[in-house]
């Protein structure tokens, strides 16, 4: 028999995961709205990149990173290194979603003097921990920082953002390698299997699959989910969290996303890579973002 003080407690953690997910899900909704802002200033951009990976950004900043919005260079914040440069726009995004950086300043991206340059720099931009224009170069320095980390004492975690174009690169392997002969089970890696590169669709330009049993195989504890499905993302990054603890294996998350998501018109664009997007498109953008995001809170 359940006792009534079992169910109090079990209906207070459905509670606290309904409001958990709602926070990270409202989260990736500001995310993408931002990004849209932000591509609106130039025309173009990595609009379709930063639309996919909200999600993931989103459980990130609004679930996982310890951080003061108001020092950035906090000793004792997690580490958020992203690889892929070009992802900046939707980095910049979370930044702002998170208060690290201001919304109004948005606005400034990608033009002259501002904090916020299309890719990623870290002597630029608050909360931007590495200069990640050249792929595959992240998961080695996650591997360093969080090497670095277990050795002055921190229980600082570093998360490493890569994209299945990364896992191309030698280095990311190598990293790879290297994390589990550490044991570093304050690395988590998380990588965006959108399944496209700027040449091609991935499985055209190197096939990496099976993407699970590679990271298997390099002694990672996987785990695969669908990346635009905040309920496996959150649930994903509490396995990794206990396998961690349990037995110090550096963790990655495969999260399969899809370039544009959150706004119909953009999901199925040919040339999704570096998306041009026309004038009267953008406020058209905004408001089939807002019907979705308002559609699904409704059900
Ligand atoms: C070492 C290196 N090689 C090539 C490039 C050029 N480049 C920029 S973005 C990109 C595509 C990489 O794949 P991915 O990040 O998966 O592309 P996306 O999903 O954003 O289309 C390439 C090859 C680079 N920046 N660095
Ligand atoms: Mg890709």
């Amino acid at each position: 028999m359940v006792s009534t003080q079992e169910i109090t407690t079990r209906g207070n953690a459905s509670d606290a995961e309904a409001e958990r997910l709602a926070r990270v899900e409202g989260a990736a909704y500001r995310i993408r709205h931002h990004a849209l802002n932000m591509g609106e200033v130039q025309g173009q951009g990595y609009v379709g990149q930063a639309l996919g990976a909200a999600d993931m950004l989103a459980a990130v900043y609004a679930d996982q990173l310890r951080f003061r919005a108001d020092d950035p260079e906090w000793e004792d914040r997690d580490r958020f290194l992203l690889s892929t440069g070009h992802y900046a726009i939707g980095h910049y995004a979370a930044l702002a979603e998170a208060g690290i950086i201001p919304v109004k300043e948005l606005e400034t991206y990608g033009s002259d003097d501002s904090r916020l340059p299309m890719s990623g720099m870290s002597t630029y931009t608050p909360g931007m921990e590495i200069s990640g224009g050249s792929l595959g170069h992240g998961l080695s320095i996650a591997v360093g920082a969080a090497l670095g980390l277990r050795y002055q004492g921190s229980g600082s975690r570093v998360y490493n953002f890569l994209s299945d174009g990364e896992l191309d690169e030698g280095s990311t392997w190598e990293a790879a390698m290297g994390a589990h002969h550490h044991h570093l089970g304050n690395l988590t890696a998380m990588v965006d299997i959108n399944a496209l590169q700027a040449d091609g669709k991935t499985d055209t330009v190197l096939r990496t699959e099976p993407v699970t049993e590679k990271w298997q195989a390099f002694g990672w504890y996987a785990q695969r989910v669908n990346g635009n499905d905040v309920g496996a993302l959150l649930a994903a990054f509490d396995n990794a969290a206990a396998q961690a603890a349990a037995v110090g294996r550096p963790s990655v998350i495969l999260c399969d996303t899809k370039v544009g998501r959150g706004v119909p018109l953009l999901e199925d664009r040919e040339k999704a890579h570096f998306m041009r997007i026309e004038e009267h498109e953008w406020q058209l953008c905004r408001e089939q973002l807002t019907a979705g995001f308002e559609g699904k809170a409704a059900r």
